[in-house]
């Protein structure tokens, strides 16, 4: 009796440390969802939605072009080019593809589009909604970098990655910071795993909302993390203007080399990018 009198005791404990637990998540959950729902930044200050075929608009968007040094820093294995075969925007969206083919010394070819010099802000909600590729080896991304990159090499200048992704692995996207002391394998990073579902086979939006001391990152609705200056290892470096960059790579050592599996070409279709201030 006394054991039967302990195990219920214990089983009521039980049940209430859930019930604490529930509670917790719940209000935690709710918590998240506030702030997601009531956004920081409402004034549209950059909408691009891909209405007209052909090029994407130079205005906003310029390449980077080759292999860079060291392939982009990541022994990356993609020749980026501003061919339409590797870059165009037809019906609405903006069109990045990572193809096989042999090209000035490169086994593949792809695009990466960047903002710098055009369109720079030092906080805001960036965010696009997009369908990214998949496969062993591609590496889509939607990121940032502080736009006074050229006097203050990487990681000083700071690196915001809204959106990155293994091919191989693609219900798992990461958001992270890159700073000096917090670089590379260092970098402060978060996945957000796709319940039942790819973001390959359908559109997501990734952003953050990005102020004085904090980056929030969200999938869609779901705010995952945030970033503060409590949560880096060094200079906080994002009190600043950034631009945004959008490419898929090919290879290199976050993701390593495509295998005979992956199939190409791999495509990122981008809806749009909106920003907001
Ligand atoms: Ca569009």
């Amino acid at each position: 009796m006394n054991n039967q009198n302990l195990f219920s005791t214990k089983g009521l404990l039980l049940v209430a440390k859930r019930a604490v637990l529930f509670t917790l998540l719940f209000s935690y959950m709710n918590c998240t969802d506030d702030k997601q729902k009531v956004v920081n930044f409402t004034n549209l200050v950059l909408a691009e939605e891909f209405d007209v075929n052909g090029p994407p608009n130079p205005e906003v968007w310029s390449y980077n072009i080759g292999t860079g040094q060291n392939g982009w820093g990541n022994n990356e294995l993609q020749y980026y080019t501003d061919r339409p075969e590797n870059v165009t925007v037809q019906n609405g969206y903006m069109i990045i593809t990572a193809r096989k083919e042999s090209f000035n010394g490169s086994q593949y070819t792809s695009a990466r589009l960047v903002t710098k010099g055009k369109f720079e802000q030092q906080y805001g909600r960036f965010e696009a909604r997009m369908r990214l590729p998949w496969g062993q080896g591609l590496w889509p991304a939607f990121w940032m970098l502080g736009a006074d990159i050229d006097d203050n090499p990487w990681p000083g200048a700071g690196e915001i990655d809204i959106m990155e992704l293994r091919g191989q692995n693609p219900n798992i996207l990461l958001g992270t910071v890159h700073g000096p002391g917090y670089s590379g394998g260092q970098s402060i990073s978060k996945s957000y795993t796709l319940p039942n579902d790819r973001f390959d086979t359908g559109f997501h939006v990734f952003g953050i909302e990005w102020g004085p001391n904090y980056i929030n990152f969200y999938v869609d609705d779901v705010l995952y993390n945030q970033i503060t200056p409590a949560d880096v290892p060094g200079e906080w470096v994002f009190n600043k203007p950034f631009y945004i960059l959008m490419n898929v790579a090919v290879g290199g050592n976050f993701v390593g080399a495509p295998n005979t599996e992956t199939v190409f070409p791999q495509t990122m279709l981008v809806d749009y990018v909106r920003v907001y201030n």
